[in-house]
């Protein structure tokens, strides 16, 4: 049996500190039930909880850690910076390499501008999207998660549907009153609100691979529909990659289906594991960002030289090489997974892009927001901790990805593969 002392004690002392005893409402295992556990440490594909348990990390930090955990290289990156200082609050040169490192993996981003979350990214976008566009109105997928900004509270995912909120306390009907809400995968859903809210959308703001309403990828043929619906309405493409770019390929979701986004938002992988985000696309449209322009952004920590470092550090490893790796490594989760879940006849839907997967405990295809809040998530829950009693570290929520690193070893998925294996026969 799993020891949880220690976890137990300190989730009681950081919940006379913070609501839910969090910094953030997913990790407080409300979707999964129990004590969450408190992490010590990390080292490649591994964590280490307070306790002493280990286990195969599977999370990723929500993403960013696509090399795993203390990676030498990205190590040495940020000790260096550290060094000759933390924090200027001004230009260093670092930007600008992370900045060019950006541009030649996603050109779309011809001029980008850098923020400390992916929040302020998607929140910054869509303010420059109104600006140069000088229209109000947004449109964003029902189930698609951008961060916590109050116009992009509406319809939520990851952990606004895990708590099964209908919206956000706080959130004014004024704020969300110019967010148009259109559900993923549905093309003629989406004509239609284009066509009623003529020359009012400034922009449409999508996961191009939406990973909080669970992993759920787009059907074939749907991101370029979108592309022509915002070109014949005038209204700008803004892909959030904040999952998506550098995971499923050094070139994002953009590359992998060649749609060319208008604006971009990445954070995540980019930063390292350190807090960053970035947004960045047409040179014209970036010129409406001050001091260019009259769109008013800014951030003492925006382009922190630690962040820079380790993003750079990241980005230098991420060649080909490594993404056929890593999908060589999600094939083989995938493999063992669906050969596991026949034999156990527990009705599933696998869905991986390269490193990138979920689970969803449902018999029915799951295409969108609607069918993925049909999974069965207290059978989640029962196999998510199965499969951390076995050693084995899952999103604590089914509306939300897990991620292979290049850490992780064929050894490590086979741990996997085999614990689930025995988590599912008992959870039949
Ligand atoms: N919003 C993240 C999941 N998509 C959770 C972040 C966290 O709890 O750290």
């Amino acid at each position: 049996m799993r020891k949880a002392t220690v976890s137990d004690d300190l989730f009681k002392r950081a919940q006379k500190l913070f609501p839910g005893g969090v910094n953030s409402p997913v990790r407080a295992f409300t979707a999964v039930g129990g004590t969450p556990v408190f992490l010590a440490r990390g080292q490649g594909a591994r964590v280490w909880d307070a306790d002493g348990n280990s286990y195969l990390d599977f999370l990723g930090s929500w993403g960013p850690l696509i090399l795993g955990h203390a990676d030498p290289d990205v190590l040495a990156a940020i000790e260096a910076a550290a060094r000759e200082g933390t924090s200027f609050g001004a230009s260093t040169e670092r930007e600008v390499l992370l900045g060019e490192a950006i541009r030649a993996a996603v050109p779309s981003m011809e001029r980008m501008r850098f923020v400390s979350s992916g929040t302020e990214a998607t929140m910054s976008a869509l303010r420059v999207a109104r600006g140069h566009t000088g229209r109000a109105k947004i449109i964003k997928i029902e189930g698609g998660y951008h961060g916590h900004a109050d116009n992009l509270l509406a319809a939520s995912g990851s952990g606004v549907a895990t708590l099964g909120l209908p919206g956000c306390a706080g959130v004014t009907a004024g704020a969300v009153a110019d967010t148009i809400i259109v559900p993923f995968n549905d093309e003629a859903a989406m004509q239609a609100a284009f066509a009623a809210n003529r020359n009012q959308v400034a922009g449409l703001i999508i996961e191009p691979i939406p990973g909080n309403m669970g992993l759920v990828p787009p059907q074939s043929g749907y991101l370029p529909a979108l592309r022509q619906l915002c070109d014949t309405h005038g209204a700008l493409l803004i892909f959030d990659e904040v999952i998506s770019g550098f995971r499923v390929g050094r070139g994002g979701a953009q590359a992998l289906f060649g749609v060319r986004p208008d604006l971009t938002c990445l954070g995540k992988i980019v930063g390292g594991g350190l807090p960053l985000g970035v947004f960045g696309g047409r040179d014209k449209i970036m010129s409406a960002v001050a001091p260019e322009g009259p769109v008013y952004q800014a951030g003492t920590l925006s382009g922190n030289p630690l962040a820079m470092a380790a993003g750079l550090a990241v980005l230098r490893k991420l060649d080909q090489a490594a993404y056929r790796r890593l999908d060589a490594l999600g094939q083989r989760l995938e493999t063992g997974l669906r050969s596991a879940l026949a034999a156990s006849g527990v009705a599933a839907q696998l869905h991986r892009v390269g490193s990138a997967f979920t689970l969803f405990f449902s018999a029915e295809p799951v295409t969108d927001f609607a069918s993925a809040k049909r999974a069965d998530t207290g059978r989640f829950a029962r196999f998510f901790h199965e499969m951390l009693d076995r050693g084995i570290y899952l999103p604590p929520a089914q509306l939300e990805s897990g991620f292979v690193s290049l850490a992780h070893r064929e050894d490590d998925i086979d741990a996997f593969v085999a614990s689930s294996r025995q988590a599912l026969a008992t959870i039949r």
